[in-house]
């Protein structure tokens, strides 16, 4: 017998609302920007889910791999009998912790967290059927937001994987990291993946691939805004930038204008101008070196008390008990 739900906390009408917020503020800030939760619609996901296999792009199978060693030791060592993932789209990887916990014995529950519904709605379905004896209880939420929806007890552990806490700038990493550690008991765990500083020829491909698979992704925020807001975004009028940020140790992804254009946005009652070669920037992904990410989580009231990496030392997944 199994059981699954989906739990939504996070309606249509809201992802509308925090969509206009976060377009108003960011297209008409100085540089431009948009927050990159908003490329992920069903399109959107699809694209990321083909990015995760392309040749350049390592995270994914790198990450997947480190977690093929390490998920027996990882069950052991957290004992956990509730697995609670954010931002967990497809929960592809995810299914090797949960093997190892269900081998282990502990596992009882699994509360995958989303924005998107489809996705999560897809995944819980799946998950259930693979994992009978084991309750999935979906939650449609933003992490940066309903932390506090993710339910009590349960000795849990929390993975955050994929590198996706990178997304945060650090004035949102802090706060972010203090209310993740704020929701847990003591002795609870947080699993997390995030990239590793690297050579910028290894890093930039990964986010300009040469069959421009990134470039769709990127191009697919203007696409939701189309759609969401009305506006008319001439989507191929933007080239695809991704570039190295040596000081703050982070990759960012642009939409560069290639000529002067005025954007109206019904939705909004605004036209947004742009001048031939402005940028907008859609994510920044920020990569890691284990004294600055040990000190973020200590910081926010963990203690790391595992570490691995790839031989390459291109990613790492940290174990930190709360
Ligand atoms: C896996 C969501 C963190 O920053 O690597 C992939 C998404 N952006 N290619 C990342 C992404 C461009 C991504 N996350």
């Amino acid at each position: 017998m199994n059981t699954y739900d989906l739990e939504i906390h996070l309606k249509d009408e809201d992802l509308t609302r925090s969509l206009r917020a976060d377009v108003a503020a960011g297209l008409t800030a100085t540089p431009k920007r948009l927050p990159p939760k908003w490329f992920y619609d069903a399109r959107g996901s699809d694209l990321f889910e083909e990015i995760t296999r392309l040749p350049e792009y390592y995270p994914t199978r790198t990450e997947r791999a480190i977690l093929a060693e390490h998920a027996d030791q990882i069950a052991e060592l957290t004992g956990a009998k509730t697995l609670v993932e954010l931002g967990s789209g497809s929960s592809e990887k995810t299914r090797l912790l949960l093997d190892a916990l269900t081998a282990h014995g502990t596992l009882g529950t699994f509360i995958p967290l989303d924005v998107s519904a489809s996705a999560l709605r897809d995944a819980v379905a799946q998950l259930a059927t693979d994992y009978p004896g084991l309750t999935v209880r979906g939650i449609v939420a933003d992490f940066t937001r309903h932390l506090a929806a993710i339910p009590r007890g349960g000795s849990r552990l929390v993975a955050f994987l994929g590198g996706t806490v990178g997304n945060l700038v650090p004035a949102e990493r802090a706060p972010f990291l203090s209310d993740l550690r704020a929701t847990l008991e003591e002795d609870e765990f947080l699993l997390l993946g995030t990239g590793l500083v690297t050579e910028p020829a290894i890093v930039v491909p990964a986010y300009d691939d040469a069959a421009g698979v990134t470039a769709d992704f990127n191009r697919n925020v203007l696409r939701v805004i189309n759609r969401e807001l009305d506006a008319r975004f001439d989507v191929d009028a933007f080239d695809h930038v991704a570039l190295w940020d040596a000081d703050q140790e982070c990759i960012e992804m642009r939409l560069r204008a290639r000529a002067d254009m005025r954007v109206p946005i019904p939705g909004l009652d605004l036209t947004v101008g742009f001048s031939a070669g402005e940028e907008l920037r859609t994510e920044t992904s920020a990569k890691f070196r284990r004294e600055t990410l040990e000190r973020e989580l200590v910081a926010a009231g963990f203690a790391l008390e595992r570490w691995w990496t790839d031989p390459a030392g291109l990613f790492a997944v940290s174990l930190a008990r709360a």
